[in-house]
């Protein structure tokens, strides 16, 4: 299938998704969302994990401000629920996702990034969110995502201020989990890509799935819970043999 707005490759069951705006620093326009959508819609299940990248010298420039319209306050919440839509594909579309980062990633594009379940960054990347001073406020699942990861204290702060958290403070806030040059960037997540989809596909089922929604329970429900998909994964025939095969390692 050919997109206007991404490039998308399969290779050995690693999807390479690409954000192919670069003139416009990959901002997401309705056209971008559209793609993002339809590629996570129309991977089958040989397609084990998917690395998402930006062409050019930018990740994502997040929302894209000339689309802006006047809308009615019920076309707007629409508009957002679509964008949340998306990026809960993303995040619980069952298949892990790793993410590229470079340059801005900055309001939207920080709300995609922060979808994803491995972030990569190279030193050129920095993270904001400018929603304040455009005006408007995060619509594409920051104030559950971002907050969740760097705190809501900070993300109060980031709204408010506006600022420029470059790659390293990134890094030490978990807005990134690998730090590298930047011409590393692609080889590393491809690396970790590969490395995830060789673990057992109900355990990566697990963490993106359980993991998430256990942090949203009560203690009691979550740790039910965890004992529920323990149980899935560990009498799984997979689990069986993984673990024989690491006990019988040295024999033989
Ligand atoms: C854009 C966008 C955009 C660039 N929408 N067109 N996001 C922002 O507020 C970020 C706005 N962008 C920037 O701050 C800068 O563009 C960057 C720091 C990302 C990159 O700077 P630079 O110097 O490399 O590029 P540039 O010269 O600023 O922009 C190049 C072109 O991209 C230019 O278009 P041109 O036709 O004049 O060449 C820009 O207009 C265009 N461009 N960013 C539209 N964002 C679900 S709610 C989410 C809410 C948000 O995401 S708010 C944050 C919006």
């Amino acid at each position: 299938m050919n997109y206007e707005n991404i490039l998308l490759s399969i290779e050995d069951g690693i999807a390479h998704l690409r954000l192919n705006r670069p003139a416009k620093r990959n901002a997401v326009s309705n056209g971008l969302l559209q793609d993002i959508e339809a590629a996570f819609d129309g991977l089958g299940a040989d397609t084990t994990v998917v690395v998402i990248s930006g062409e050019g010298a930018h990740f994502s420039a997040g929302l894209d401000l000339s689309e802006h319209q006047v809308r009615t306050p019920f076309e707007v919440l629409q508009h957002s629920q679509w964008w949340h839509r998306v990026f809960h594909k993303v995040q619980f579309g069952g298949r892990p996702v790793v993410a590229a980062l470079h340059g801005a990633v900055v309001g939207g594009g920080l709300e995609l990034a922060t979808s994803t379940h491995v972030r990569v960054a190279g030193r050129s990347t920095f993270y904001q969110l400018p929603e304040g001073q455009r005006g408007i406020f995060v619509g594409g699942g920051a104030s559950v995502r971002v907050s969740k990861i760097v705190g809501a204290d900070r993300m109060t702060e980031m709204m408010l201020t506006g600022r420029r958290y470059d790659a390293e403070d990134g890094y030490r806030l978990g807005l990134s989990h690998y730090l590298v040059d930047d011409a590393e960037v692609l080889p590393e997540a491809f690396r970790l890509a590969r490395q995830i989809a060789t673990n057992a596909p109900l355990s990566n089922w697990a963490s993106i799935n359980a993991v998430a929604n256990i942090g949203d329970m009560s203690m009691a429900n979550g740790l039910y819970t965890e004992s529920m998909a323990a149980a899935l994964a560990q009498s799984s025939d997979e689990a069986n043999k993984r673990m024989q095969d690491f006990l019988n390692r040295k024999k033989g």
